[in-house]
């Protein structure tokens, strides 16, 4: 039987990724989402914060055998906020807008908490997970390898959203491709991942024919595996899913690698030409599959000084285990 998420870590992974919340100045809101408890010393740090705790965990069994079960869980998720003199929102302002979001984020994601969208938002050259390269070469390249030249800001934020405004690298050395480098940082471990979906809209040119090219590093064979394409000169969509051996594609690092290509070479006189508007990993773990929230109040401490605003939501999860037969 394959290993499953903890589900307040599914949780908390679910809030951490999305939580998006603007402050009236126009600056983010930096919340921390962790497992219980509020530490009131780490909360100095932030202007909010997010506790994630299990409360219960019920057995069902969903056949007379006893094979097919539903784990049911209870999960509390409270929301912590305080008045701070540096910033533009009240305590209970920044509460409210995270109640806001926690609604929204967990009714977006009702039926896949389980999975979990990475992509270049708010990539630069600073950020230390994701990671994008260019080259030109008439090899595929090892991620390793010294020619990948990194994205520039400026050119991170052409592939930031699926908007038309694209990042091209343009390659015109006679048989040499243009080529992209991916590196998705996946926050889950590898025994727990079931699907990875990555997908790239772009598409690329050259002098013989249109189309590009995806590949997956293999870590464990050392070697990129062909795993897509398009052939079209306009932007395409293409969409690769892994969903066996998947610890062959997520490195000891929990990097996966995605490699694009043109199909063909420049000639030297046309070079060869990758486009890419956006490019995402989704990664889905074994783990709950429904979330909701059963209630939500408020319940402040002002006992203390200064006032922390909290509200506490109650939540249903469940998921379903296949357990192999008694022997
Ligand atoms: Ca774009």
């Amino acid at each position: 039987m394959s290993e499953i998420e903890d589900p307040v870590a599914t949780v908390v992974r679910l809030l951490s990724k999305n939580m998006w919340v603007v402050k009236e100045d126009g600056s983010l809101a930096s919340i921390l989402v962790s497992r219980e408890w509020y530490d009131r010393e780490l909360f100095k740090n932030y202007d909010g914060q997010i506790t994630v705790g299990l409360t219960e965990s019920r057995e069902a069994r969903l056949e007379i055998s006893g094979r097919l079960r539903r784990r049911l869980g209870g999960l509390r998720v409270n929301v912590w906020a305080t008045d701070k003199p540096s910033s533009s929102d009240s305590g209970k302002l920044i509460r409210q807008k995270m109640v806001e979001e926690v609604n929204r984020i967990v009714r977006q994601n009702r039926n896949k908490p389980n999975e979990t969208l990475y992509y270049f938002a708010g990539v630069g050259q600073a950020t230390g997970t994701h990671k994008a390269y260019h080259a030109g070469s008439a090899e595929e390249l090892i991620p390793q390898h010294a020619n990948w030249n990194e994205l520039t800001n400026v050119e991170y934020e052409k592939i930031w959203y699926s908007d038309d405004n694209r990042y091209s690298k343009s390659h015109n050395v006679n048989g040499e491709y243009a080529l992209m480098l991916f590196r998705f940082k996946i926050d889950s471990r590898e025994k727990i991942v079931k699907k990875i979906v990555l997908a790239f809209e772009g598409y690329g040119t050259a002098p013989e024919a249109n189309g590009c090219v995806l590949k997956v590093w293999h870590h464990v064979a050392g070697a990129w595996q062909i795993a897509g394409g398009g052939s079209g000169g306009g932007d395409e969509s293409i969409v690769v899913t892994l969903t066996v051996n998947l610890s062959n594609y997520i490195d000891e690092d929990g990097y996966v690698w995605l490699l694009a290509r043109t199909v063909n070479p420049s000639n030297g006189v046309t070079p060869a030409v990758l486009y890419c508007d956006y490019v995402s990993c989704t990664v889905t773990v074994n783990g709950i599959t429904y979330l909701d929230i059963i209630s939500y109040r408020n319940v402040d401490r002002v006992n203390v000084k200064p006032f922390v605003f909290c509200s506490e939501f109650s939540l249903v999860s469940w998921l379903f285990e296949s357990v192999s037969e008694a022997t």
